[in-house]
């Protein structure tokens, strides 16, 4: 029996580093390695149950598919090679480089993804994406901000006083921090948890705030008008470190107290309270998730949340700040790899807006898609238009572990390794560590890490020279910044690596990245009205404790109903009773849903979750619309706006 240190490479915040035992190579036993102190040595339900779901799972493709008359057939590497670079070559001859689209998804997050990047500008470069489907909106209010993002060390809220969870669910989506939290509440430090939805964190809650979905600018702005009207002003820190106070001012000074809890709908003597306890209670912290991203203005509410931080001076102390997440990509030295000034056809299309912008891309229109580590059908807004625009390119490569809703417009598969076959690097969007990844058991099937797959392309396309070498010569030079701190190359092989240490708090300087050197407070406010008469709700599809993504429990792979959860009064005034059919209809597009009546959630929203899927009638993305936040590229998800009504149930 052996053991072989690696880290889950999914698309989570935790990135854990795993200890995977082996015999006769056949894996027998993840577990999480000590080693780690985020991570903690132990793992999420569906990393626990990995090997039998997902590795081991019958499901997994272990050879490469090509599609012909719409049915996928077993063929050799040798012929999938061969296909996939003739058509890469002619396309190259008759349209140039970049009418090929490469679509790399957050399937998997790792360090040695740049070869694939690499490859494809060794060619010429190629058309790839620019927005995100995931965080973005968040990222650059706090970059208007702050000038930069930066979160506080998970294990640093354990100094706060007061916690708020603001839009996030991590006793589903992050059980590493869930267990910090939950020592801070045992320690006696109240945990308050800010949501339209009363999730799994929320009722474990020491206090729980349900405001209407996108209005927590108002919630977060009566706040920090409480605090200036209570005098619990931190004046040394706003006339020292920041910018545009004045502004900001004004700007509360346009509000009265009833509007904006009107508008957020949360009581105003509950919101006194939370102001109170928040700001005389310093340092108190905030950590905030995806869900304050989902809308066209999400920016305004993560630039109130900062505002209010600022205020009060919790902002460069132990245990204060706002936590969004971490840049998992930053450790690493991605330019001189990735060879980007070699890519001189480089375009880039909005991912938000992916199925419409393929169809309307001319001049070379794409004509060839890769896809690595995604299910953008699945996934992105406007499910239908995404499948439109991946079924009009002549030709679709995919690289993933499983068939899904993209594969039903793909036409090659080509089976890659996970995270127990292969060897990489990667970092986390949860905290700072680095975490090796290594190869267990030998790759199963006919699977190849992707890393082979594009040195074997580069050989039969001319440009082998420069995408030789081992996985470990190019992790050396990615990982160059890291090794330049005094960690070998060994030490980061043989186990996780803290990147930061644990001591060191955001803008404890107090200097900040911004032009001025200062915190920036936001100037204007400026509020679009969205909503639209005819839909009168909101739609929101948030993460699914049981499974990551659109890799859904085998038992969900059949022809069903979304379930979505409505409250009674909603249902009653559709004549709908729980456990009917329902049509969801949306600006785009309308779905048959089944309904659960459900009184906690609020009355000016739907409730399901992401990651159904399409090809079951599961997928509430045939619903989102495709648009663009107004700042940072991201996908404003939650704004779409639905109506619900009966169907005949016979
Ligand atoms: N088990 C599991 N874990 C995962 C994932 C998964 O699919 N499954 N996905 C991973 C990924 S890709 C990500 S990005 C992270 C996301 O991690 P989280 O942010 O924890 O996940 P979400 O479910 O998006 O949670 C957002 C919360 O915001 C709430 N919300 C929605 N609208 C609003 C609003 O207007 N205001 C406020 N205050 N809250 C709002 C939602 O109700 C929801 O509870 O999780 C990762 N972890
Ligand atoms: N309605 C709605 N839609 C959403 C969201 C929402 O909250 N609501 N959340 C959004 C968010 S936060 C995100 S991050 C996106 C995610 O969107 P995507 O990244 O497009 O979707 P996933 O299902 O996570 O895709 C993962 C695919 O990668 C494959 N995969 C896993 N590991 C590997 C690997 O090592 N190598 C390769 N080649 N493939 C691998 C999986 O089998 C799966 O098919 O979805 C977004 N979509
Ligand atoms: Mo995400």
């Amino acid at each position: 029996m052996k053991t072989v240190v690696t880290a889950c490479t999914r698309d989570c915040t935790g990135a854990c580093s795993i200890l995977a035992s082996a015999e006769d190579s056949k894996v027998t036993k993840l577990r999480g390695n000590k080693e780690h102190d985020v991570t903690a040595g132990f793992l999420c339900k569906n990393t626990s149950h990995y090997l039998k779901t997902y590795f081991y799972s019958s499901n997994r493709v272990l050879h490469p598919l090509l599609k012909e008359n719409n049915v996928w057939k077993k063929i050799s590497w040798n012929e999938a090679l061969d296909i996939a670079a003739s058509k890469t070559s002619e396309v190259i001859k008759e349209y140039g480089s970049s009418a090929i689209l490469y679509y790399q998804g957050f399937g998997a997050r790792t360090a040695l993804q740049a070869m694939n990047r690499r490859f494809f500008n060794l060619l010429g470069g190629v058309t790839t994406t620019y927005g995100t489907v995931c965080g973005g909106i968040g990222h650059s209010a706090m970059e208007l901000d702050f000038g930069t993002k930066i979160s506080h060390d998970p294990l640093d809220h354990i100094n706060s006083n007061l916690i708020i969870v603001w839009g996030r669910n991590p006793a589903a989506t992050d059980v590493h921090l869930w267990r910090i939290l939950r020592k801070a509440k045992r320690n006696g430090i109240k945990i308050v948890v800010i949501d339209p939805v009363k999730t799994k964190t929320a009722k474990q809650a020491d206090e729980f705030i349900q405001p209407a979905p996108g209005s927590d600018l108002y919630l977060a702005m009566s706040l920090a008008k409480i605090v200036l009207e209570t005098d619990n002003v931190d004046y040394g820190f706003i006339e020292n470190y920041t910018k545009n106070f004045d502004s900001y001012k004004k700007i509360l000074g346009k509000y009265s107290f009833g509007y904006l809890s009107d508008k957020c709908d949360v009581d105003l003597d509950k919101i006194r309270e939370l102001a109170l306890e928040y700001a005389q209670g310093k340092p108190s912290s905030i950590i905030t998730g995806w869900g304050l991203h989902r809308y066209v203005q999400g920016h305004l509410a993560f630039r109130m949340i900062d505002a209010l931080a600022a205020v009060t001076g919790n902002i460069g102390v132990s245990g204060g700040g706002v936590s969004q997440g971490f840049e998992e990509f930053e450790y690493f030295d991605f330019s001189s790899v990735e060879l980007n000034e070699r890519g001189k056809n480089q375009r880039k299309l909005p991912m938000p807006k992916i199925g419409e912008a393929i169809l309307d891309t001319d001049n070379p229109p794409i004509k060839l898609i890769f896809l690595a580590s995604g299910n953008p059908v699945n996934l992105n807004p406007d499910s239908l238009k995404v499948k439109e625009g991946f079924d009009s390119a002549n030709f679709v490569i995919m690289m993933d572990h499983f068939l899904n809703d993209t594969s039903e417009s793909a036409d090659l598969f080509l089976p890659t390794t996970t995270y127990l076959e292969e060897e990489d690097l990667i970092g986390s969007y949860g905290h700072n560590w680095v975490s090796p990844i290594n190869p267990v058991v030998p790759p199963q099937g006919e699977a190849k890490s992707e890393f082979e797959i594009f040195q074997l392309l580069a050989r039969r396309l001319g440009i082998f020279d420069e995408m030789s070498g081992s996985a470990k010569d190019w992790l050396k030079k990615l990982a160059a910044p890291i090794l330049g701190q005094g960690i070998t190359f060994e030490d980061l092989q043989n186990a996780p690596q803290r990147m930061i240490k644990k001591t060191e708090i955001p803008f404890a300087d107090m200097k900040f990245k911004t032009e001025s050197g200062r915190f920036e407070f936001i100037e204007e406010l400026s509020v679009k009205d969205i909503s639209i008469e005819e839909f009168p709700l909101k739609l929101l599809s948030t993460m699914a404790e049981e499974f990551i993504g659109s890799v859904v429990p085998e038992s969900e792979l059949v022809d069903g109903f979304l379930e979505v959860h409505v409250h009674p009064d909603i249902l009653k005034e559709n004549n709908l009773a729980d456990g009917d059919k329902a049509l969801i209809e949306s600006p785009i597009g309308s779905l048959v849903v089944k309904v659960k009546e459900d009184d906690e959630v609020r009355k000016d929203y739907i409730l399901t979750y992401k990651g159904g899927w399409l090809k079951y009638n599961k997928c509430v993305n045939v619903l989102t619309q495709p648009i663009m936040s107004e700042i940072g590229d991201g996908t404003p998800y939650y704004d779409t706006r639905v109506r619900i009504k009966g169907i005949d149930n016979s």
